[in-house]
């Protein structure tokens, strides 16, 4: 039997990476979207390249989509791109809202065009509950985004909810909270906390700068999430799932696990900088992933303090390379 083909936007990103992994595991033939930059950014999936099949694409332009569809008919799209970071969201409110809100109906609505039987994933996000009216969240909690980013992902959402209603289409939402790993970018809480502990423990800095330390997220491995995107495609029925471990942990909960792993006190170096506070922030997020867990068999297999344990590790590791 010929392999499936999925298309991926965003493969140069942290999910992107660990999904073309698993797809290729899986057997699948792996087309990757990735948008014309002048320096090439292939870091997170340099390891898989040559098993890769890389096509140039936009989530700014359609005819770029229609394109990639048309010469490349995959059985599944996988939407990731977006321009994800929450913080930039506020000085860039109309990029954002271009490429994660508009962007999605672009791609909606290019495999409308090309074929609405191909199944369709979008990465929603625990952003959208921001100002959480009920705890934990679940699949029917309300909305209430406290960023121009959480605003842009209920647009893509609700779009994707669309596009199924209107059209049959099997369109999917993965409502996902926090996940992350030694590929996060650099910028997101985890991995500037896990990276700034590997300099300091090598001497390389005197101290880490952050913004609120109370923040609460419910914090997952990315290696375990992308199965639930692939598994949310394999059902008969499209539906939206969210996806989560069920606990919730502090940003001071995790500089204090992330220096003491290295035998160093969170205290001597954390420095609160008001530049790294938020116009208007998310306090808790705790996702309820009981309807994946009874739905698609899925559950989390990394805690919370292995994720630490396994950030810090790689960015130790990272750092004595760099020195080298
Ligand atoms: P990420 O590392 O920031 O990756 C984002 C990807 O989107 C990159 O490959 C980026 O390409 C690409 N991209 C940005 N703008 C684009 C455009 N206009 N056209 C085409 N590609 C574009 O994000 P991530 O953490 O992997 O997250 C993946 C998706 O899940 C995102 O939609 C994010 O909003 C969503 N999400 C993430 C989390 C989380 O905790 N990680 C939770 C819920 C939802 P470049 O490499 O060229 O920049
Ligand atoms: O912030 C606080 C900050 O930037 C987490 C994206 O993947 O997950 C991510 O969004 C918390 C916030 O992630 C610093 O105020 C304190 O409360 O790591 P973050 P995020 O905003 O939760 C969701 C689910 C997504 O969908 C997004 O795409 O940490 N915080 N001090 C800080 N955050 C950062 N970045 N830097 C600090 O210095």
């Amino acid at each position: 039997m010929a392999p499936k083909r999925a298309l991926i936007t965003g493969i140069t990103g942290q999910d992107g990476s660990y999904l073309a992994e698993f797809l290729l595991e899986k057997g699948y033939e792996v087309i990757g979207m990735v948008r014309r930059s002048s320096t090439v950014n292939f870091e997170r999936i340099k390891h898989i390249q040559d098993k890769l099949t890389l096509v140039s694409g936009d989530l700014l332009d359609e005819v770029s989509l229609i394109h990639i569809l048309r010469e490349h008919r995959p059985h599944e799209v996988y939407n990731l791109a977006a321009q994800s970071f929450v913080q930039t969201s506020w000085p860039q409110p109309v990029f954002t809202g271009e490429t994660t809100a508009l962007g999605v109906t672009r791609l909606l609505d290019a495999v409308r065009i090309v074929d609405p039987g191909i199944r369709f994933y979008q990465a929603s996000s625990s952003e959208m509950f921001g100002k959480v009216v009920e705890v934990p969240q679940k699949e029917t909690t309300p909305f209430y985004p406290r960023s121009p980013y959480g605003v842009a992902k209920v647009y893509g959402h609700w779009i994707t909810v669309n596009y199924r209603e209107s059209y049959g289409m099997h369109t999917t939402s993965g409502i996902l909270f926090n996940h992350e790993s030694p590929r996060r970018g650099l910028e997101f809480v985890t991995r500037k906390i896990s990276h700034g502990v590997a300099r300091i423990k090598l001497g390389l800095d005197e101290e880490l700068r952050l913004g609120n330390l109370e923040a609460r997220r419910d914090w997952g491995f990315a290696g375990d999430y992308v199965e639930a995107m692939w598994l949310m495609l394999q059902q008969d029925q499209p539906e939206d799932y969210v996806i989560a471990t069920g606990e919730t942990h502090s940003v001071r909960e995790f500089c204090e696990l992330a220096f003491s792993y290295v035998g160093l006190d969170y205290r001597d170096y954390v420095v609160i900088d008001q530049r790294f506070m938020r116009p208007a922030e998310v306090d808790l997020l705790i996702g309820d992933p009981s309807k994946a867990r009874q739905k698609l068999g899925w559950q989390p297999r990394t805690s919370f303090s292995e994720l630490v344990q396994m950030m810090v590790e790689a960015d130790l590791q990272l750092v004595k390379e760099q020195m080298r």
